[in-house]
C-alpha cells in the first residue's frame, strides 16, 4: 500500500519536473544538473555520446577504486608483514595495455562520427553569417535580400518579464523551425565564439576567416547563448538570443525586416501595449 502511494507521488513529481523543464529548458536554470535540453539533432547525438562516456568513466572509476581498496586492506603492514618482491607479469601487462586500447576505440568511433556530423550540413536551406565585434554580434541573411543587423545586450533597465538578464539582446536572431540553417562565423576585431548550448553549437569566430557550422531547431522558442572566447572587457556581455518561429512567422518577419523593422515576433508581442495599459493611456 505504502509502496503504491510513494509510486504515485513519484509519478506526480516526475511529471511536474518534466513540465517545468519543458517550460524553461531553452536557457540555464537555477540548480540545473546536466546539460540544457537538446533542440537539434546534433545536440541529441552529443547527449547520447555524453551518456556513453559517463557510463564508461563511472565503470573505470569504480574498478580502480575497488582495486585500491583491495590493495590497501589486503596488503597493509599488519596483514602482510613480509612484502613479496614479485615484479612483472606478462599476462597482466598485456591485459592492461590492450583493454584501454579497446576502450579508446569504442570511444573514438562515435566521437569521429559525431565530429563529421556536426561539421557541415548536408543540404542547408538558408544561411546566416554571424560576425563578432567588441562587444556585440552582427548578423547577415544573404538569402533574404542581405538583411543586416546588430544584436547588443539589453541593459538591466530594459529587461521585461519573460526576458533573461545578461542573455537578452535588442535584436534576436530569428530562424524558422525545422529548417537546416548553415551558420558562418567570423570576427571583425579579435577572436570571439558563437555558442548556443541547446543547439550543440560552439564555433570560433576568427578575423579574416570564415568558419562553418549548422543547426536545425526542432522546437519553437527562444534560445540563449553567449560569446565563448575571451574577447576583452565586455566578453561576458555579448549574448546571443535566437528566436525560433514557424515558417510563416519567419516569412512575415523577413518582410518586416526588409522594411527596416527587425523586432522579432515575440519581442513585438511584448512591446505591444496590453489592454490595461491602453485603458490607462485613454484615461
Ligand atoms: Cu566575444
Amino acid at each position: 500500500m505504502r509502496a503504491k502511494r510513494s509510486g504515485a507521488v513519484g509519478a506526480v513529481l516526475l511529471s511536474v519536473f518534466c513540465w517545468a523543464s519543458a517550460a524553461m529548458a531553452q536557457a540555464p536554470v537555477d540548480w540545473q544538473l546536466g546539460l540544457q535540453r537538446a533542440a537539434t539533432p546534433v545536440k541529441q547525438q552529443m547527449e547520447s555520446f555524453h551518456d556513453l562516456l559517463l557510463v564508461i568513466i563511472t565503470a573505470i572509476s569504480i574498478f580502480v577504486l575497488g582495486l585500491l581498496v583491495y590493495v590497501v586492506i589486503r596488503f597493509r603492514a599488519s596483514a602482510n608483514p613480509v612484502p613479496s618482491k614479485t615484479t612483472h607479469n606478462t599476462l597482466i601487462e598485456v591485459v592492461w595495455t590492450v583493454v584501454p586500447v579497446i576502450i579508446l576505440v569504442i570511444i573514438a568511433v562515435p566521437s569521429f562520427r559525431l565530429l563529421y556530423f556536426m561539421e557541415k550540413a548536408d543540404s542547408p536551406e538558408m544561411t546566416i553569417k554571424a560576425t563578432g565585434y567588441q562587444w556585440y554580434w552582427g548578423y547577415e541573411y544573404p538569402d533574404h535580400g542581405g538583411l543586416t543587423f546588430t544584436a547588443n545586450m539589453l541593459p538591466d533597465n530594459e529587461i521585461k518579464p519573460g526576458m533573461k538578464r545578461v542573455l537578452e539582446t535588442d535584436n534576436r536572431v530569428v530562424v524558422p523551425v525545422n529548417t537546416t540553417v548553415r551558420l558562418y562565423t567570423t570576427a571583425a576585431d579579435v577572436l570571439h565564439a558563437w555558442a548556443m548550448p541547446s543547439f550543440g553549437v560552439k564555433k570560433d569566430a576568427v578575423p579574416g576567416r570564415l568558419n562553418e557550422t549548422w543547426f536545425r531547431v526542432e522546437r519553437e522558442g527562444v534560445y540563449y547563448g553567449q560569446c565563448s572566447e575571451i574577447c576583452g572587457t565586455n566578453h561576458g556581455f555579448m549574448p546571443i538570443a535566437v528566436e525560433v518561429v514557424s515558417k510563416e512567422a519567419f516569412d512575415a518577419w523577413v518582410k518586416k525586416a526588409q522594411g527596416g523593422d527587425y523586432t522579432s515576433p515575440a519581442m513585438a508581442a511584448m512591446n505591444a501595449p496590453s489592454p490595461n495599459q491602453t485603458a490607462q493611456v485613454s484615461n
